[in-house]
């Protein structure tokens, strides 16, 4: 991560794609939703065991904020839609609406405000997948977040 410097611009973040509310938004915003705190471990192929405590609201909450234009009637509708997450170096990671959704995988993936001690404001969130064993999805920087329901049409 790059030294945090107090008068850093904050850093800004889209959610775009098939929702009915894009939006550009800084971790500062993030801390409308209700905020929770999570202790991960982790595996990196290259440094090893990992550990990071980080809070921020589910993903799940601030992604049905921006509407994505699935019928909400119908859960069937909402397994075809993926997210695209993006951080500001080009990494990147793809999840699907079903992981994160309290009706299927109900994974509590974060958009973190803070890791350990550290506020994100200049740097931008960071994805936070509890459950994985390797670190590879935690994406820091995130300067974009893809909704995309295109990639299958919609079911009977
Ligand atoms: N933006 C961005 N985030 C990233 C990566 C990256 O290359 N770019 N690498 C990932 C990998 S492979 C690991 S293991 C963790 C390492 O995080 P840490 O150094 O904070 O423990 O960051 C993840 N997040
Ligand atoms: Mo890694």
């Amino acid at each position: 991560m790059n030294q945090t410097c107090a008068f850093a611009p904050p850093a800004r973040f889209t959610v775009v794609g098939d929702v009915l509310r894009p939006a550009r938004l800084a971790v500062a915003d993030l801390r409308a939703w209700p905020l929770r705190r999570v202790r991960v471990s982790f595996e990196c192929a290259t440094s090893g065991v990992r550990h990071h405590r980080f809070e921020g609201p589910l993903l799940h909450d601030v992604l049905r904020t921006s509407g994505p234009s699935f019928d909400p009637a119908r859960r069937k509708d909402r397994l075809r839609f993926l997210i695209a997450v993006t951080g500001g170096d080009g990494h990147h990671a793809v999840l699907s609406w079903g992981e994160i959704d309290p009706d299927f995988g109900n994974a509590p993936v974060l958009l973190a405000t803070r890791i350990d001690d550290t506020p994100l404001d200049p740097h931008g969130p960071q994805l936070v997948v509890p459950q994985d064993r390797c670190g590879a999805r935690h994406i820091s920087g995130v300067t974009s977040l893809r909704v995309d329901g295109q990639y299958v049409s919609p079911g009977p």
